[in-house]
């Protein structure tokens, strides 16, 4: 059911949503993504190793296992009862939630914070080619959000390892889209995707050499100290030499971006497989580390998906091979031209 719509129109990199919300459900069936399931969460509080027991038995992991910072995790109780994000009917404080630790000087590459792990939903027997997860997140009220850090997205593709830590999606391994925080609690959607056709000049795209792309920094604000809900929905590009993917993302129910020309895969060996469940502060040094330990929250996951990729309008993509082989040509051209430069100065 749609809410009240204030229908302000909001400017957001080119895009502009009305503040209107909508539902995760609501979402999820526009889409027609027709069957649904949730992390289950226990009765009660757990210590750490308990926590990680249950999350092992009941969240169907790659490999079976929780890959870093297991001993980081605790079901405890609701740090801020009187808080739900804005909007929310359907928390239960009298539940638990999973704690996440931070220790002080803890960033990506030490592995000493946060936890990671992929939460594999393959239930059903056929490949899911859209996804939608839809979570709650909470930050300690004192929250230093220094550089910035992960947060849970979603993955796909036949290669658990790569596409994320600096290891590039290049369209038939893997891709990721989690989301980030960054100083003072801007937001972002963070994918590891292969970039064509230009997507890095596109507006609301930030690119770096070496890791992912990031979309929309900015377009919404994480608050400390209370529950923020977070919608992203992942549709794969079809068919596979066509960038018609797309990433929209709600925040608190309210569209805060979408990119329609994502290139998830070259191959359709890549489908959406689950939850990538990614929390640390980083980056890859020790700029990025808290100097304090510190939490993060997190309740009420829910995967819809569906066996429809995209069927949105697309331009063809030119091979990022071909765009090496360019670079690669670059040079010689450009001594020959040198060369011929000289003979007539
Ligand atoms: C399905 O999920 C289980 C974990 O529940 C995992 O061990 C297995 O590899 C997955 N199978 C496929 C085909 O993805
Ligand atoms: C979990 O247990 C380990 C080992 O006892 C401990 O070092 C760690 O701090 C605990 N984690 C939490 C979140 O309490
Ligand atoms: C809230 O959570 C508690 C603990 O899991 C459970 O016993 C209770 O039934 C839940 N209440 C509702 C309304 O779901
Ligand atoms: C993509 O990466 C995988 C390893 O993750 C590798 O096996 C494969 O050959 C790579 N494909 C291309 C086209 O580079
Ligand atoms: C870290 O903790 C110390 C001692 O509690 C406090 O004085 C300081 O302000 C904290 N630093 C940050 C960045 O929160
Ligand atoms: C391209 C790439 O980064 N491949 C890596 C994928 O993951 C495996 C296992 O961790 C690594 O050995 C590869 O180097």
């Amino acid at each position: 059911m749609v809410q009240p719509a204030f229908l302000l129109p909001v400017l957001f990199a080119g895009h502009a949503f009305s503040q209107s919300t909508t539902p995760a459900a609501s979402v999820a069936s526009q889409y027609s993504l027709s069957t649904s399931t949730t992390l289950p969460f226990p009765q009660a509080t757990l210590k750490n190793s308990s926590t990680q027991s249950f999350i092992t038995s009941n969240w169907g992991l790659s490999k079976g296992r929780i890959q870093n910072g297991a001993s980081n995790l605790e079901f405890v109780n609701d740090p801020f009862p009187n808080a739900p994000a804005p909007g929310s009917t359907t928390s239960n404080s009298s539940a638990p939630v999973l704690q996440v630790q931070y220790p002080a000087g803890s960033f990506q590459d030490n592995n000493a914070g946060g936890a990671q792990f992929y939460a594999m939903w393959n239930s059903s027997g056929s490949a899911f080619q859209s996804m939608l997860v839809t979570y709650e997140v909470a930050f300690d009220a004192d929250f230093d959000w220094v550089k910035g850090g992960k947060l849970p997205g979603l993955r796909g593709g036949p290669d658990p390892n790569n596409c994320s830590g600096g290891n590039q999606a290049n369209g038939t391994n893997c891709f990721s889209s989690r989301l980030m925080w960054r100083p003072d609690g801007d937001g972002e959607v963070y994918a590891y995707v292969p970039r064509v056709n230009g997507i890095c000049g596109d507006t609301g795209v930030l690119c770096n050499d070496q890791f992912g792309i990031s979309l929309n920094r900015g377009s919404f604000v994480f608050a400390s100290g209370q529950w923020n809900r977070v919608t992203m929905l992942v549709r794969l590009n079809n068919p596979t030499n066509i960038a018609n993917g797309q990433v929209t993302f709600y925040f608190n129910d309210a569209q805060a971006l979408e990119h329609d020309n994502i290139y998830f895969r070259s191959a359709d060996v890549i489908t959406v497989g689950g939850l990538y469940f990614s929390t640390f502060f980083g980056g890859d040094d020790p700029t990025w580390a808290p100097t304090n330990l510190t939490h993060t929250y997190f309740r009420n996951f829910q995967l819809f998906a569906g066996t429809s990729p995209s069927d949105l309008q697309g331009s063809k993509v030119k091979s990022a091979a071909q765009g090496r082989v360019q670079m690669f040509m670059a040079g010689p051209i450009v001594i020959a031209f040198s060369v011929l430069l000289g003979l007539f100065i």
